[in-house]
């Protein structure tokens, strides 16, 4: 096994927090994610036949074991999947082995699996000298989750942890996957960004996700347009005869998520900060009630942290569980992690994690294939 030890290639990928523009990059909208510091890191190894091997420094005694032509979308298994699901959407034809280690919080809504995926992306085109772009990468890595793993998630997290670069939350427009840095300095305003996760579960895979995506489109069918992409929120409401309650309410959280999140991206641009702590709040609000996507957790950390002084303060990510971040002066942190603390105490809800993060920079070659 020493062969693991010194590897061709190394690449790290983080995961993300989504500032806003929840739930509408499946519908073409525009997100404003950041990259977290938080890493996963792929080292990698050409092999001389066509086995795969992967393992995690997380649990060494566990070695996936299997073969290029064993490749199958659809099969059974845990995390490995999100490993050949890459390995597969990229056309690798030859052996390799893949040892993963890194700190993203696992189950937190942080993007884990996009972290593994995109670092695995970057460290294959680079061992292999594939010459796909970032932007490649990530529609690739996209494809691994939604064919090779069966999640039908949209374009956000694998664009963020491979475009996004330090200091700046990433603009992604979400039709043409064209990017604008919109630069993000908390801390020189005395502000902090708080993640809170709440250990609830995430339900991405169980058809919650999937429901609204079909929610999303069939919506967009009934208003003949290609998606909520192309509609404003005052045509939309003239022509909510035409949806179910259902799909209207779907759409008025797609439709207003755009909106507020080029608002974002202008008031950040202007560092008024409290205007970005409404929006932040209002985005909150569209996903509990239209979008029906939060949980008790969730809205307890949400209201916990308003009421304390918080500028704003939102459930990200899937939903169901997962994280919430809440824009927090940096003299009140601790503060609110307290009262958040007691709140799920009295509440017998599991004991919440706390993290923050700088905007970080997205995917990175540490150690590049010598030619
Ligand atoms: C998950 C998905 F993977 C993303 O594509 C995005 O839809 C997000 O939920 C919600 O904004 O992270």
């Amino acid at each position: 096994m020493s062969d693991w030890l010194s590897p061709d290639v190394i690449a790290s990928a983080p995961g993300r927090v989504n500032l806003i523009g929840e739930h509408i990059d499946y519908s073409q909208g525009f997100v404003l994610p950041f990259a977290i510091t938080y890493r996963t890191t792929a080292q990698l190894r050409r092999r001389d036949d066509q086995r795969i091997r992967i393992r995690s420094k997380q649990r060494m005694d566990e070695v996936v074991s299997t073969s290029i032509a064993e490749l199958n979308p659809g099969s059974q298994g845990g995390w490995e999947l999100y490993v050949l699901g890459v390995i597969w959407s990229l056309g690798i034809s030859e052996g390799v082995d893949i040892e993963i280690d890194g700190d993203v919080p696992l189950g937190a809504g942080l993007s884990s699996s996009a972290a593994l995926e995109c670092a695995v992306a970057l460290g294959l085109n680079e061992l292999f000298s594939l010459g796909l772009s970032r932007k490649e990468l990530a529609l690739l890595s996209q494809k691994a989750e939604n064919i090779y793993v069966g999640v039908p998630c949209g374009i956000m997290d694998q664009s963020v942890s491979l475009m996004a670069e330090s200091g700046s939350a990433l603009l992604l427009d979400c039709r043409d996957l064209s990017t604008t840095l919109v630069p993000f300095d908390l801390g020189a305003s005395g502000l902090e960004l708080l993640i809170i996760d709440t250990r609830a579960h995430h339900a991405l895979v169980d058809g919650e996700y999937a429901k609204r995506r079909q929610a999303c489109e069939s919506a967009s069918s009934k208003l003949s347009i290609s998606s909520l992409r192309d509609i404003e929120l005052p045509t939309l409401i003239a022509a909510r005869e035409k949806l179910s309650e259902e799909e209207f309410k779907r759409a008025h959280h797609a439709v207003s998520e755009m909106a507020r999140t080029l608002e974002a991206v202008a008031v950040l641009r202007q560092k008024d900060f409290a205007a970005l702590g409404e929006l932040i709040t209002q985005s909150h609000v569209s996903l509990r009630d239209d979008y029906e996507i939060s949980c008790p957790e969730l809205n307890c950390a949400v209201d916990v942290a308003l009421a304390h002084g918080a500028l704003g303060a939102r459930m990200i990510g899937g939903g169901f569980g997962g994280s919430a971040i809440a824009l927090v002066h940096q003299n009140q942190i601790e503060m609110v992690k307290g009262e958040i603390a007691e709140s799920f105490k009295s509440n017998s809800f599991a004991e919440p994690r706390f993290f923050t993060s700088l905007p970080s920079a997205g995917a990175e070659i540490t150690k590049k294939l010598v030619r």
